[in-house]
């Protein structure tokens, strides 16, 4: 199976094993609920926090989002206070995210993970969340994923390769015969970081170096950018 390009050329048409995809923006929006569980800590200590600020924290490790928040307001702390305010913040999170259901998938992931079960591609999740294996249980998408690197299994933030490489070994290919699908800037350069080819979901504006951007999953072939045979 091979990678078609966005500047394709014969010579780079590589044979593709492995599908790794991030999960928040691309597989399910948990955005909403990171922001409404930092929203009421924003809050509760007594500053604005807006839908624009939260885009700063998509793809960011939880401990670097609360930075980036308290620096929002204006705020220092030390580390024990902002380990019991993330600490407070993830426990809103969890019950946002324990609410969740299969319908919030997001449109075209189910038909596209069975096209990679049906053309025998392995599959990963590769996502800074220490969450996702809660998620993925809620939204009952477990099976489809040979392996699940989140953030309890890395501990060098996207736009480092890391979490992408050790998903790469633990599926026993190369980073070169793995796609990556990233919504986030800094996850497309931590797989481009990785040697990994990596289709940006959303828009070119700010994915612009991913090797092919489309806005979703929705009606989206497997073929569309992977050419079967020689
Ligand atoms: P947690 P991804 C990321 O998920 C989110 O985009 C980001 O907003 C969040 O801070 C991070 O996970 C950590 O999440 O607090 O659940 O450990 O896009 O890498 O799937
Ligand atoms: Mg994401």
């Amino acid at each position: 199976m091979y990678l078609l390009k966005k500047h394709y050329k014969k010579e780079e048409l590589v044979d593709i094993k492995a599908l790794i995809f991030d999960l928040d923006g691309v597989i399910v929006d948990t955005a909403k609920y990171h922001y409404l569980a930092w929203k009421r800590l924003a809050d509760e200590i007594g500053f604005f926090f807006s839908v624009e600020d939260n885009e700063r924290l998509k793809g960011v490790s939880r401990v670097r989002s609360l930075e980036i928040l308290l620096e929002i307001g204006g705020i220092q702390l030390s580390e024990e206070e902002k380990t019991k305010l993330a600490d407070k913040k993830n426990a809103w999170y969890v019950d946002y995210i324990l609410k969740m259901t299969p319908d919030e998938i997001l449109p075209g992931v189910i038909s596209f993970l069975e096209q990679a079960r049906q053309k025998g591609l392995k599959t990963a999740i590769g996502s800074a969340s220490k969450n996702a294996k809660t998620i993925l249980d809620r939204i009952d998408l477990l099976k489809y994923f040979d392996e699940i690197i989140d953030g309890n299994k890395v501990s060098k933030a996207k736009p480092d390769p890391e979490v992408f490489l050790l998903a790469a070994s633990s599926l026993r290919v190369k980073p070169s015969e793995c796609i990556v699908f990233e919504d986030a800037e800094a996850g497309v350069d931590a797989a481009l970081n990785g040697n990994m080819h990596v289709i940006g979901i959303g828009s070119e504006k700010n994915l612009g170096k991913a090797d092919l951007v489309i806005s979703g999953f929705q009606n989206v072939l497997l073929e569309t950018f992977l050419k079967l045979g020689h």
